[in-house]
């Protein structure tokens, strides 16, 4: 199956009710003042944002749409183009590729977004392009987690600093960074524990690990990637809000964009932060991680080729 049938079936149900959302509104064979303002009220409820659903109205109502051809077709193909141009300078391939020195990224997010399985398939990426790759168990709050960790270590063969549950997790981080720098490892991804955004002591534990791996490499950590759950709707956006205050961000993982309808929210955050998407998880296995392309996504989001 190619990248391209994944993204489609992953976003099978954010793409399904966004046309038959669009064919309910659009019966007639015209696009007036009245369905105009439904479909932006159709996309604010599809979470793409107010300001996202107000601009492609702008530009429907702008376009001369040829009343023989199919208006759904034609109105997700104008989607489709903001999509693209919104997202396209999004696009980030560079994070998984080989670096000339050691990059370490923190991987942070609230509880049950993904964050461990994603460390999981981002190494997996990482090993297929020929880096030496490092996990720091920094999640150690629950013994399971730093057991789930170590599960996908072994199972795409990458190297793994752990300590005893209730350890410090700056000292994780630490420990892995300078074992990393002295083995010559390309690639450390340090898993934290899911903290919720307005618990002030575990926010500033997560400020503690990026301030102390700073002591052993004064640029680490390089990447500060938000985990986000595509299916909690709305909260995505305070999510971003709040780590981004913490500790600025350097990309986005959307998860569990497949088997959802919420995919939409993805537009939102693009337009409101302009942070790089880094790739969509699409699934638990390991192959279900896709990096991000504007064009694959809005063809998946819209279903028009
Ligand atoms: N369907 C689906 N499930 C996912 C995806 N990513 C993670 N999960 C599941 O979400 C649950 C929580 O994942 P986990 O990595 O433990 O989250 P964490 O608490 O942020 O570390 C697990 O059951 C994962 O298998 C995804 O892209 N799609
Ligand atoms: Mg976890």
């Amino acid at each position: 199956m190619g990248i391209f049938d994944k993204f489609k079936i992953g976003f099978k149900k954010s793409a399904s009710a966004l046309t038959s959302g669009l064919k309910e509104i659009i019966i007639k064979k015209e696009i007036d003042d009245k369905n105009l303002n439904k479909i932006e009220e159709f996309l604010i409820e599809s979470d793409v944002g107010v300001e996202a659903a107000s601009e492609i109205k702008e530009i429907i109502s702008g376009k001369k749409i040829d009343p023989n051809k199919d208006l759904t077709t034609e109105i997700n193909l104008i989607l489709k183009e903001y999509i693209i141009n919104l997202m396209r300078p999004l696009e980030n391939d560079s994070f998984f590729e080989k670096k000339q020195k050691l990059n370490a990224t923190l991987i942070s997010g609230v509880n049950g977004v993904g964050k461990t399985t994603t460390i999981g398939k981002i190494g997996k990426i990482l090993k297929t392009n020929g880096n030496k790759v490092m996990f720091a168990a920094s999640d150690t709050f629950r013994a399971a987690a730093i057991e789930q960790l170590e599960n996908w270590a072994n199972k795409v063969d990458a190297q793994i600093i752990k300590s005893s549950q209730g350890s410090d997790p700056a000292s994780v981080a630490y420990k892995a960074i300078d074992e990393a720098i002295k083995n010559d490892f390309d690639q450390v991804l340090i898993d934290t524990a899911g903290r919720l955004q307005n618990k002030k002591n575990l926010m500033e534990e997560y400020r503690k690990i990026a301030n102390v791996t700073k002591k052993i490499d004064q640029d680490a950590p390089h990447d500060i990637i938000l985990v986000l759950d595509a299916t909690s709707g709305q909260n995505v956006i305070n999510q971003v809000e709040e780590f981004n205050k913490i500790i600025p961000l350097t990309g986005l993982i959307m998860t569990k964009l497949d088997g959802t309808a919420k995919g939409g929210i993805l537009l939102a955050i693009a337009k409101k932060y302009k942070l790089p998407i880094i790739a969509l998880g699409l699934g638990e296995k390991e192959d279900d991680l896709q990096l991000f392309s504007a064009e694959k996504f809005a063809e998946a989001f819209t279903q028009v080729n």
